[in-house]
């Protein structure tokens, strides 16, 4: 209003006086200005999205990387697993792909890896430094031909909460980002049971527990509908923490 009166009360003079003196009102250049400022603000966005989070050297590696909620899925299933030592595991690819996979921990350790000492935050309140070590999810998922209907992949784990598997999503620029592995490796070592063996998610832009441990399944999925309660995840679902848990 006060925009389109200050306009109005310059008369056809201002108008005339083309564009420059026209931006020069504050208010008119509020709302010539804000597509701009609106597509700089998604613009930002999205470059924070594919930022990398920081990555420490070994002499930062927390002594001690404690682990938290399950620490081991403890079935009969998961215990035979452990018992030939992820002789028999498969990570099934599946859902919207034109190639579903089944990889083998020897598979996913034959591809390119990416290493990286990078810091853990559970929301319960603690942080600890590591070394990941596994492929990008990135390129898993391009083997497979993710479709371009999918807009979210869905991790289905080994464990149970209340006799279902733990479950977690992530959208497709997590799913691309660079350092989204399938770590197989703690501080150089395999994954020990507690902290998710044989691979476990590592998403580093969010927070602790999207990062599925205990991996069985990776499904690329066009809508979070049916997917547990339908909003992405154990905790979203049953505690109401935020599906984005960016950081
Ligand atoms: N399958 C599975 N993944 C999980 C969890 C879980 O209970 N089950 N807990 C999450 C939470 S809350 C955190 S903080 C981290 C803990 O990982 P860590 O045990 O390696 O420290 O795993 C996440 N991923
Ligand atoms: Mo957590």
């Amino acid at each position: 209003m006060i925009a389109r009166r200050s306009l109005l009360a310059g008369g056809a003079g201002l108008l005339l006086a083309g564009c420059d003196r026209i931006v020069q009102i504050p208010a008119a250049r509020k709302i010539l200005f804000a597509g701009e400022e609106m597509q700089r603000g998604l613009q930002r966005a999205l470059v924070d999205r594919a930022a990398l989070a920081p990555e420490y050297t070994v002499a930062q590696m927390s002594p001690v990387f404690r682990s938290n909620g399950t620490r081991d899925p403890g079935t009969p299933e998961y215990g035979a697993m452990v018992a030939n030592r992820f002789a028999d595991w498969r990570l099934g690819i599946g859902g919207l792909v034109a190639t579903p996979l089944s990889l083998s921990l020897a598979d996913l350790r034959a591809l390119p890896n990416r290493r990286q000492i990078t810091r853990h935050d559970c929301v319960e309140g603690w942080s600890a430094i590591g070394q990941w070590t596994g492929p990008m999810l990135g390129n898993v998922l391009k083997a497979a031909g993710v479709s371009e209907r999918a807009r979210y992949i869905v991790f289905t784990c080994a464990d149970l909460y209340g006799g279902q598997p733990y479950y977690e999503s992530i959208d497709l620029i997590d799913a691309f980002h660079p350092q989204t592995i399938l770590a197989w490796a703690l501080n150089g070592r395999p994954l020990d049971v507690a902290h998710g063996a044989p691979v476990r998610l590592r998403v580093e832009r969010q927070l602790g527990y999207k990062h599925a441990k205990y991996l069985m399944r990776i499904d690329a999925v066009a809508s979070l509908t049916g997917i547990g309660k339908g909003k992405g995840g154990y905790w979203e679902d049953n505690v109401d923490y935020d599906w984005y848990a960016g950081i």
